[in-house]
């Protein structure tokens, strides 16, 4: 059953809450931060409801969020778990959540708060999708507005600090193209509850190690481009990762280091997971990413997706720049 305003999904949501039966907030698996720091916030404003809930994630939460003691206030998935009333927050989908998807098959409500374009729903379930809204933490945001503005000032300035970090992450610190008048006014608003936004960012964006940054510089010099450089193409190898003492995680967000390159129409970051298989992400605004990342068995969104291709370095370059080029000639 679809949902269609904030009203009624904090209604459901709180009918629901109601019923006697444990209660579990979820989010996709590898977690981001507008799913985790959402399904963070969300818990408080359940607590400060009275009720008592649990942010269930299949694997322990990666550091990324320490600032906001995501450690202290997640547990992990345990294939005993059985809740009555799930909450999915940045996705709609239990196959989505991993492990966590079974906990789907026990309970008797799931209610689904999202903003990707809907795939097949359940009749069973409740869907509150809104692909207008610039994170799932901005849905909970215009959702629960009067009970965050309620809260005192350190629980408050708490659930603000959440909010804005999904933000800062689905826009990519205001640089994506769904940064417009309203996350600015969501922002200002998240300001007044106490957000200091330069910590903010500092703690999520900015908070790279020394190690970190002498990675993105191996991985920016190994920069190369193609097709009158109109691609441009970058990689990382697994001796890279090791001799910074990194792991796969730290790889994540390295494409927003050549965002907005002068004259550049695609980009294309591959990533050594294992020998002779890469991972690839795609970035463009000329061609559908999606399309030719479903080749490979991949795909995402049309300016940003990403699959993986099991070759040995110099022909996986070859084929997707080979894809990439007649992709750009089309
Ligand atoms: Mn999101």
């Amino acid at each position: 059953m679809k949902l269609n305003s904030p009203a009624q999904l904090k209604t459901t949501l709180l009918a629901h809450c109601r019923q006697p039966g444990k209660i579990a907030i979820l989010t996709h698996k590898n977690p981001d931060g507008d799913g985790l720091a959402a399904a963070l916030a969300l818990q408080d404003i359940l607590l400060k409801s009275g009720f008592a809930n649990d942010i269930v994630l299949e694997e322990p939460a990666a550091n990324e969020l320490d600032f906001l003691q995501v450690k202290d206030k997640v547990i992990v998935f345990q294939s005993d778990m059985e809740y009555k009333i799930l909450i999915l927050v940045d996705c709609h989908e239990p196959e989505r959540t991993g492990k966590c998807a079974v906990l789907a098959e026990k309970a008797s409500v799931l209610i689904a708060i999202d903003h990707h374009e809907p795939q097949e729903l359940n009749n069973h379930w409740y869907y509150y999708i809104k692909p207008d809204q610039v994170s799932a933490g901005a849905i909970i945001f215009t959702t629960f507005r009067s009970e965050i503005a309620s809260m005192p000032p350190v629980r408050r300035r708490y659930v603000a600090d959440c909010l804005y970090t999904t933000i800062l992450n689905d826009t990519d610190g205001f640089m994506n193209s769904n940064t417009d008048a309203e996350v600015f006014r969501i922002c200002a608003q998240l300001t007044e509850m106490g957000v200091i936004p330069h910590l903010l960012m500092e703690a999520f964006l900015l908070n790279n190690s020394p190690a970190k940054l002498r990675f993105i510089g191996e991985a920016l010099s190994s920069i190369e481009t193609y097709h009158d450089d109109t691609i441009l193409f970058l990689h990382t190898t697994l001796d890279q990762l090791a001799a910074n003492g990194l792991s796969q995680e730290d790889t994540s967000k390295i494409t927003r280091w050549v965002k907005g390159s002068t004259g550049v129409k695609a980009f294309i970051y591959a990533r050594e997971i294992s020998p002779d298989n890469y991972r690839l992400s795609l970035r463009s605004a000329a061609i559908n990413c999606n399309a030719i990342c479903a080749k490979f068995g991949g795909g995402g969104h049309i300016s940003a997706s990403g699959c993986s291709i099991q070759l040995p370095f110099a022909d996986m370059k070859k084929t997707i720049i080979d894809e990439v080029k007649k992709q750009l000639n089309g």
